[in-house]
């Protein structure tokens, strides 16, 4: 393909309720979205997912926009004939910043399948029509109002429960959850608020029959979570350390996780995400795709992925209710505690564009 223009635009969503989790709490969402143009007409959409502060990965919204803009297309219009299979090698040279790397390599790969009516899933090799759909809890202000929002959310059909835990909002939560659904499947998320000597602390969770803990210590403390699982009898599932095919695979080999979180910005796009699938199903390593509060144009995508066979965990791949009000395209709307995957062209769904301009904070059209 050709790109004729690329757009960015940030984008501020408020959110149904807020969202702790052991790194901050968040009212609302910023994004920045891509849309790319090709010289045809065909326009492609992504998101970025980072967030607009640091918090959960070094990159944020400000900085990846600058990336973006100064390195990052430039380096894009550089070449005349482009596929989206070639964008991440050729963006390599600029270290890190892999949500926005998998922002612009997504839109163009919405260009090219579009261009050749072929959806997101059938190109990734999803065999689901449909996928199980977990839902991620935040910390809540009183163990009342936790029941509260779990209840909502079990009401729902969600098929899966996952509470985010810090120290001091952990054991007893998860007690309290567990007792008052007994069969309920239950994991628990601590993005990093423990430290290695807290093993002992997190073996009490195990009488609470947990699918998994996920990423208790540092992203970078591989070797923690491996002397950490020796200790837990609850299997540890890493989010943040997982930052690309060969950080699953040092994962693996050091025996760090027996479960892997998929997340398409955190690996630098869909294609990673496919190769990191393939490897954990080839090991029979569980996986499950992550989410990162995305509008309808980065859930749609997500929903591709995780109707691959090796998506065997239902996933925080949650209805749109789930964080918004309204979304920037048709609601996802669970049944049964399933998501439909889209079945169109690309990604499959497209941005309404008279709410999109409504919470649109910033636009800028860049030209070849
Ligand atoms: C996780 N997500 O699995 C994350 C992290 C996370 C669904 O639990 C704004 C934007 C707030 C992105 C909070 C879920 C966020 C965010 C948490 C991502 O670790
Ligand atoms: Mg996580």
């Amino acid at each position: 393909m050709n790109i004729h223009s690329i757009e960015l635009r940030t984008i501020q969503l408020p959110l149904v309720r807020p969202f702790r989790t052991s790194f901050g709490t968040q009212t609302s969402r910023e994004l920045l979205l891509v849309k790319v143009t090709d010289a045809q007409g065909v326009e492609g959409w992504a998101e970025d997912v980072a967030m607009s502060e640091p918090l959960y990965s070094p990159e944020y919204v400000a900085g990846n926009l600058d990336l973006i803009k100064r390195f990052l297309i430039p380096t894009l219009f550089s070449r005349s004939e482009l596929r989206a299979e070639d964008v991440s090698e050729l963006l390599s040279p600029y270290l890190g910043a892999p949500m926005a790397k998998a922002a612009l390599e997504t839109a163009i790969l919405d260009v090219q399948l579009r261009s050749e009516k072929i959806s997101l899933a059938s190109y990734l090799g999803a065999t689901k029509s449909k996928v199980e759909c977990g839902v991620s809890v935040g910390i809540a202000p009183t163990i009342d109002q936790l029941l509260e929002e779990v209840a909502s959310y079990v009401d729902a059909g969600y098929r899966r429960i996952k509470l985010k835990i810090e120290p001091g909002w952990d054991v007893e939560p998860v007690r309290i959850v567990r007792e008052t659904w007994p069969n309920i499947p239950l994991q628990v998320d601590a993005n990093q608020a423990y430290s290695r000597s807290d093993g002992d602390h997190l073996a009490k969770l195990d009488p609470y029959n947990l699918l998994l803990i996920e990423q208790p210590l540092d992203e970078h403390d591989i070797l923690g979570h491996a002397g950490l699982a020796k200790k837990v009898k609850t299997p540890i599932c890493l989010d943040e350390s997982i930052v690309s095919l060969r950080a699953a695979e040092d994962a693996l080999a050091l025996e760090a996780t027996t479960i892997i979180n998929i997340k398409p910005g955190r690996v630098g796009g869909y294609i990673e995400s496919v190769r990191i699938h393939d490897l954990c199903v080839e090991r029979k390593i569980p996986v499950w795709c992550g989410g990162m509060l995305e509008t309808g144009i980065g859930r749609a995508a997500n929903l591709a992925l995780a109707a691959l066979p090796g998506f065997t965990l239902p996933g925080d791949t949650s209805a749109s209710a789930r964080y918004f009000k309204e979304d920037v395209t048709n609601p996802f709307v669970m049944n049964d505690g399933y998501l439909e995957v889209p079945q169109g062209f690309g990604i499959g769904v497209e941005p309404h564009m008279d709410f999109l301009e409504e919470i649109t904070t910033s636009k800028e059209i860049v030209t070849r």
